[in-house]
């Protein structure tokens, strides 16, 4: 299947707050993840793998970190074409506003891109989400349907149905109703599939008996222009996709591998770690469909006497004396002190390496320190004998703070400096 002629468009995010402090001063998809990639590596490695090589990324404000990491990953030779492009609501003049007002609303300020004779199908994709999908597999679901549009979507049980946009299916694979997130049984039960329904189709239900949408969208080009016209609709999930299953012939292409939506700070918390564990639910290690991102020529990791278990430690870290590290993951240029403890935590790392401190705290995990189920963001500067393990389960969503709770989830910000001594 030829994905040549199809040009990707990836949603960047809005105005990032459900991923906020994360996105306080960054761009949803350079948000880091898993140790050395950001959110964006997912969707653009996915098309890669697919053979798709030309994309768009849509998002509210001109990132100078993502800019420079697309640019420096996502380099193509002259004679394939491809390529890897930033729209940034702020440099879209229509309706003298800066900011997208939603998902169909970024894709409409920026039609003329999409509008090229070249393309023909569009692929719309989420920039939060954690999943391998080949998408030629869903280009052959679209082209031998003869839809008109192709949405992805994934059985669910019925308690995970109020997040996601849930679809009801015929026997021929077309969607015939939809309802986005929904709250009551009643709403539900008007697009609850039968189970057998889904075993017939080679994907075993185990009682799932919803399917749900994965944001992911396969419009004729054409069919596509027709929908965005209609002005007021300014989300896919919401508006243009209810509207679609009306007007057009909209099918399902059916998914069942793993797929989470880590648009939260609870869901990135948890995806981060579920991939430091043993047998991880999405291999980063599969060397068929690998995940993509910048090289930077890093130095190997120094360890002293630590003891790992079950953590991911990328590239650059500095780790002292009698360190435990367990079910954490420790992104790049991470420096740890001498007896510290790492536990259930996410931390980033560092954009440098310090050789000599700049600020009042070296980068780093100060010694003696105790981080226990937190994210610190990149080049934080913890003091010694710290302890941050929210015992007290404090709620303390001060946006200005250095340190912040969300989700139950302590996160120190990016920069952010704790003094020694401190205790949460
Ligand atoms: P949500 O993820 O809740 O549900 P939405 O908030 O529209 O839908 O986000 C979709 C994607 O677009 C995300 O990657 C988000 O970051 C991005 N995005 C949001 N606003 C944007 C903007 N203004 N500009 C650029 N990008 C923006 C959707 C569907 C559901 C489906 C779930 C699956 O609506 O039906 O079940 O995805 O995760
Ligand atoms: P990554 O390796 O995480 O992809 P980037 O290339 O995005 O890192 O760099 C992150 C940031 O770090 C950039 O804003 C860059 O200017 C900054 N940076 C790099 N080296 C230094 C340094 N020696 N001192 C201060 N800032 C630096």
């Amino acid at each position: 299947m030829d994905l040549s002629r199809t040009i990707a468009l990836i949603l960047g995010g809005g105005r990032g707050t459900r991923l906020f402090p994360l996105t306080k001063i960054r761009a949803k998809p350079a948000v880091p993840l898993a140790a050395k990639y950001r959110l964006i590596d997912i969707p653009i490695s996915n098309c890669i793998n697919s053979g798709l090589n030309r994309a768009y990324v849509l998002t509210q404000f001109l990132s100078e970190s993502l800019h420079r990491h697309l640019r420096q990953t996502y380099t193509f030779d002259h004679f394939n074409g491809g390529f890897v492009e930033l729209l940034a609501a702020q440099q879209t003049v229509n309706k003298g506003t800066d900011w997208y007002q939603g998902t169909a609303d970024a894709v409409r300020k920026n039609l003329v891109h999409l509008t090229e004779d070249w393309i023909e199908h569009v692929l719309i994709l989420s920039g939060d989400q954690l999943y391998r999908m080949d998408f030629r597999d869903m280009m052959r679901t679209h082209i031998e349907s003869g839809a008109d549009a192709t949405i992805a979507g994934i059985p669910v049980s019925r308690d995970e149905a109020s997040s996601l946009g849930i679809m009801q299916v015929d026997n021929d694979g077309r969607v015939r109703g939809f309802v986005e997130k929904p709250q009551t049984d009643e709403e539900l039960a008007t697009v609850q599939m039968d189970p057998a329904w889904i075993d017939a189709r080679g994907i075993p239900s185990h009682g799932r008996d919803c399917l749900a949408s994965m944001g992911l969208y396969i419009f004729n080009k054409d069919v596509m222009v027709d929908l965005l016209r209609n002005d007021s609709h300014s989300d896919f999930g919401k508006e243009v996709f209810p509207e679609a299953i009306k007007s057009h012939k909209v099918n399902v292409h059916l998914f069942d591998g793993y797929w989470e939506d880590i648009g939260t700070i609870r869901a990135f918390y948890e995806a981060n770690l579920s991939l430091a564990g043993k047998n991880p639910p999405f291999d980063i290690r599969n060397a068929d469909a690998p995940i993509y991102s910048r090289p930077r020529f890093l130095p190997p990791t120094i360890m002293g006497n630590a003891s790992i278990e079950g953590s991911l430690i990328a590239d650059g870290c500095l780790i002292g004396e009698n360190v435990k590290i367990k079910n954490s993951v420790l992104g790049l240029r991470t420096v740890v002190g001498d007896n510290v403890t790492i536990e259930d935590s996410v931390v980033m790392g560092a954009d440098y390496i310090e050789s000599e401190s700049r600020g009042p705290i070296p980068i780093g995990i100060g010694a003696g320190s105790t981080i226990i189920g937190t994210i610190l963001d990149k080049n934080c500067r913890i003091g010694e004998n710290v302890s941050i393990t929210n015992q007290q389960k404090v709620d303390h969503q001060g946006e200005d703070d250095d340190l912040q709770v969300r989700d139950g989830i302590p996160i120190v910000i990016k920069n952010g400096i704790i003094p020694s001594g401190y205790t949460m």
